[in-house]
């Protein structure tokens, strides 16, 4: 697969892009439970999420970007509590705003990439128990079906949900995303929940839009165990991954989305390793994990559902140390196809700054700076970077 001489080549169908999510770049998405857990008394949250980065008006301008870097693909969120502002009660004006942003995006020369669930739920439903009610998952297929049924002539592939295990972990054990609960069995309960909800999302886009490539990302850790930590690792990656990786059986393909390490000890994570860098989300600059979790995942699902990477990144101010992770992370892919993992494609986290959840604005994950009081965009050297690299898709070595 490598190539010779000073590049490495990637395989021929490998496509390149960049991912947002609605939440997090759009503003004004008050109708969501997040919106609710920013402003609650006391909040977890360093700030609101306010005007984002006001995509919902500038999603264009986002495209424009996109297909400026000659990026092959867009992956975006559709923002629930928009298009079904209340139970059952659908938003025509929301759900053709998605569609002129799809056919926009092809216009462009670029394929969206629809998430149908990027962490926010609307509040009608957090009321009704959210995640915690098998309603929850029943609701979620209905709107699948709408939105499927909306954009299936213009969507390209979609990703049913984003990181269920994140939801459960963060939302139900760490408390660091609504609704701000701490509890093992309730958060193992949601996860299973979540994988239910995966399993109506896809048949809800194979019966609407059949044809379109249809998975889940996942988020995974390189998890390391540190001397008498094994027993522990393979707990925790059991409830945080495998129970994901078991219900994916037949999808069309996994999103792969990896960040950093974490050492595990025989009680938990024991911190990052003293000497290696620490980023602004407080984990390790760890780019090889990025290869060690596709090799995992293909191991894991015997090689059964091609991946393809819908998420790496680095939240940082030094753009340099963005290109460096990217570039070691991609040798990381380089490596695990020329091993027979089958990856299909890289997608950057993310297009632009925006709003972190929990940290706010504070970590910087774009490859496009944006002001926060103008929301002018700059891009950054690690966008023109990027789009080279994608141009000769090709790493030099
Ligand atoms: C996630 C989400 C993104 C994050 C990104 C950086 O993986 O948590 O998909 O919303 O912003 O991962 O932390």
């Amino acid at each position: 697969m490598s190539g010779t001489g000073d590049l490495r080549s990637f395989p021929e169908q490998f496509t390149w892009g960049t991912a947002t999510a609605a939440h997090q770049i759009e503003g004004g998405n008050t109708n969501n439970d997040w919106w609710a857990f920013e402003h609650a008394p006391g909040s977890v949250c360093r700030e609101p999420s306010g005007d984002c980065c006001d995509s919902w008006d500038r999603w264009a301008e986002d495209a424009d970007l996109v297909a400026g870097l000659g990026l092959d693909n867009y992956r975006f969120s559709v923002e629930w509590s928009r298009i079904e502002p209340e139970d059952g009660e659908f938003s025509r004006a929301a759900l053709d705003h998605y569609r002129r942003q799809c056919a926009g995006l092809r216009q462009r020369g670029v394929d969206p990439v629809v998430t149908l669930h990027h962490f926010t739920t609307p509040l009608w439903l957090s009321r009704m128990g959210g995640w915690e009610s098998d309603t929850a998952v029943e609701r979620f297929a209905r709107f699948c079906t709408v939105v499927s049924e909306a954009l299936g002539d213009v969507m390209s592939s979609v990703c049913t949900m984003n990181e269920p295990n994140i939801v459960a972990t963060m939302g139900w054990l760490a408390g660091l995303f609504p609704p701000g609960k701490s509890d093992v069995e309730l958060s193992r309960q949601v996860a299973e929940r979540l994988t239910r909800a995966h399993r109506v999302a896809v048949d809800a886009v194979r019966g609407t839009a059949p044809g379109i490539p249809v998975g889940l990302t996942l988020s995974m850790t390189d998890y390391q165990p540190v001397p008498g930590g094994e027993e522990r690792l393979e707990s925790i990656r059991h409830h945080s991954e495998d129970v994901f990786l078991d219900a994916i059986e037949g999808d069309d393909f996994l999103g792969v989305q990896v960040y950093t390490r974490m050492l595990i000890g025989p009680d938990g994570w024991v911190g990052n390793e003293p000497g290696v860098p620490v980023l602004d989300m407080g984990y390790e600059f760890y780019p090889a994990s990025l290869g060690n979790c596709l090799r995992r995942a293909w191991d894991y699902t015997d090689g059964a559902i091609p991946l393809s990477v819908t998420e790496n990144g680095i939240g940082t101010l030094d753009d340099d140390q963005r290109i460096d992770y990217v570039h070691q992370a991609l040798v990381g892919v380089l490596d695990a196809i020329d091993d027979g993992v089958d990856v299909r494609g890289y997608t950057y986290w993310s297009l632009l700054d925006n709003f972190e959840w929990a940290l706010g604005y504070k970590p910087h994950f774009g490859i496009v700076a944006v002001d926060r009081e103008t929301f002018a965009r700059t891009p950054k050297p690690s966008a023109a970077w990027l789009a080279e690299i994608a141009a000769a898709n090709a790493l030099p070595s």
